[in-house]
């Protein structure tokens, strides 16, 4: 199968220009002058499908490094299935999806590998690698570490909350960030002090403080900005590289601006809703099935900050200068109804977690129409960064001839209108972006070659997807 897609701006995260792209099979085969001819060859009568993005924006496909797929989680399981998830992916632009296989304690990291393979396999609209959540450090899960790196999981999430479930103390991330100091791996944190919240939402509770809001209020800002400073530092004791997942308070940004700035392989990732929403509006949701319950749609960790105190500009202020690399979603789905309900008259009961993974190029496409980030970083910040950062940049994150071909063509004239009953296709039965609209659209998606959006219609199938096998990150020396 041949396609061109001709007339259209190609833009990458180095520049933008008009071109056109041939894919030759799964790959990138040529970015040609618009309408320029192969030695006299004529391209166009050559090939089997001619896609004209005239108008239209070329870009390569969406490149989500943090999801959670139908992930046990808060006493239920994240509501979208590899299935479901990655075709609202598809739909959405994004063509890569990088997943975490968790280890609970007394599980074993690698039967953990195998058992995402056997979820995700043979399910997947898109392509997808793993990362891998440690929750049990002791020497068996760091010899782990370099077996999975054989596998291509390069990456390693480790959790500074979430005690019994999740947490390592500080001997462990310690012992941890050794192993990837000597093997390469790239170590990422869940950045926020867990006793100190543990505290806060036990005395929540006793005061009679239940309501969705308060998970926001005990979740401070400072617990964020202590455990990211303490990550950190762990991290320049050992020599390990740092990827502080999720960060939604400015003084957490700061942390990791100043170890940037002297010099530490640290990195940090932000997402949708920390450049969108606020404590302030978990505060104000209400409605007339859910009363105050409402605000649980937004129940996430790290938790919405509050819009008076800035966190929000900070974020795409951060995106423009570097200070934060990338967004990822942490794509974590539940229902209200069987699911966030568990938390009625107790928000720590709520099952912690956003869906996004459909809409995360649309808001960042925003981004760019508002003037928060340029054309080439909405680029960067969802598909070339991710692709370096987890080791998979030449395949994934770039239109360039050998790549892999995941194109997306992005038609600023068009309009999407986010909603459950618009253009929603995750397995939840609401939507954390009800009311978004953005001035822009996706019209086709192509995966390793294959149109599988067209016009805004899926036409892959759940077996399109192929695990990437990634390499070390890129931003290491
Ligand atoms: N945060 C979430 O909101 N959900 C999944 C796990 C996490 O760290
Ligand atoms: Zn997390
Ligand atoms: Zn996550």
């Amino acid at each position: 199968m041949k396609t061109l897609i001709k007339n259209g701006t190609v833009v990458n995260a180095t520049g933008t220009a008009n071109a056109d792209v041939l894919i030759d099979g799964e790959k990138i085969a040529a970015v040609l002058e618009p309408g320029s001819k192969l030695i006299g060859f004529d391209i166009e009568g050559s090939v089997d499908n001619v896609i004209d993005a005239k108008g239209k924006y070329v870009i390569p496909g969406g490149v989500d490094a943090h999801t959670h797929m139908e992930m046990p989680f808060g006493g239920t399981n994240a509501s979208d299935t590899f299935e479901t998830g990655t075709r609202a992916a598809a739909w959405g632009g994004t063509t890569t999806i990088v997943d975490f296989v968790v280890q609970y304690p007394d599980q074993k990291p690698l039967e953990q590998y195998h058992a995402w393979h056997g979820k995700a396999d043979g399910n997947c609209a898109i392509d997808y690698g793993f990362h891998q959540i440690l929750s049990d450090v002791q020497d068996a899960s760091l010899t782990a570490m370099d077996d999975l790196i054989k596998e291509g999981v390069t990456s390693f999430k480790l959790f500074m909350a979430y005690k019994g479930v999740f947490l390592s103390d500080d001997g462990q991330i310690l012992r941890a960030f050794q192993k990837g100091a000597e093997n390469g791996a790239l170590m990422m944190m869940h950045a926020e002090n867990g006793a100190v919240i543990d505290v806060l939402v036990k005395q929540a509770i006793e005061a009679g403080n239940t309501t969705p809001y308060y998970h926001g209020l005990t979740r401070p800002w400072q617990a964020e900005e202590e455990a990211t400073h303490r990550a950190i530092m762990i991290a320049n004791l050992t020599g390990a590289p740092l990827y502080i997942v999720h960060v939604s308070a400015k003084q957490a940004v700061e942390q990791i601006a100043h170890a940037r700035d002297l010099g530490q392989n640290v990195f940090g990732e932000t997402c949708p809703q920390y450049l969108y929403l606020s404590l302030e509006d978990q505060l104000g949701a209400s409605s007339k099935e859910w009363g105050d319950f409402e605000g649980a749609k937004w129940v996430c960790s790290t938790p919405l900050r509050a819009r008076g105190e800035g966190h929000q500009h900070h974020m795409w202020q951060a995106l423009r200068t570097n200070d934060l690399q990338m967004v990822s979603t942490d794509h974590c789905p539940f229902c209200m109804k069987g699911q966030k309900d568990m938390g009625l008259g107790d928000f720590s009961k709520i099952p912690n977690g956003i869906g996004s993974v459909e809409h995360r190029m649309d808001l960042l496409y925003q981004g760019v129409v508002e003037g928060n980030i340029s054309l080439e970083r909405w680029v960067e910040v969802t598909s070339t960064t991710p692709a370096r950062m987890f080791g998979m940049y030449g395949k994934k994150g770039v239109i360039q001839p050998g790549a892999d071909g995941d194109v997306v063509i992005y038609d600023p004239k068009g309009h999407t209108s986010i909603g459950l009953n618009k253009t929603h296709h995750m397995n939840m039965d609401y939507s954390a972006w009800e009311g978004f609209e953005i001035d822009g659209h996706v019209d086709t998606v192509i995966s390793r070659g294959k149109v599988i959006v067209d016009g805004g219609n899926y036409i892959g199938s759940k077996s399109d997807g192929k695990y990437i096998k990634r390499g070390l990150s890129q931003y290491l020396i």
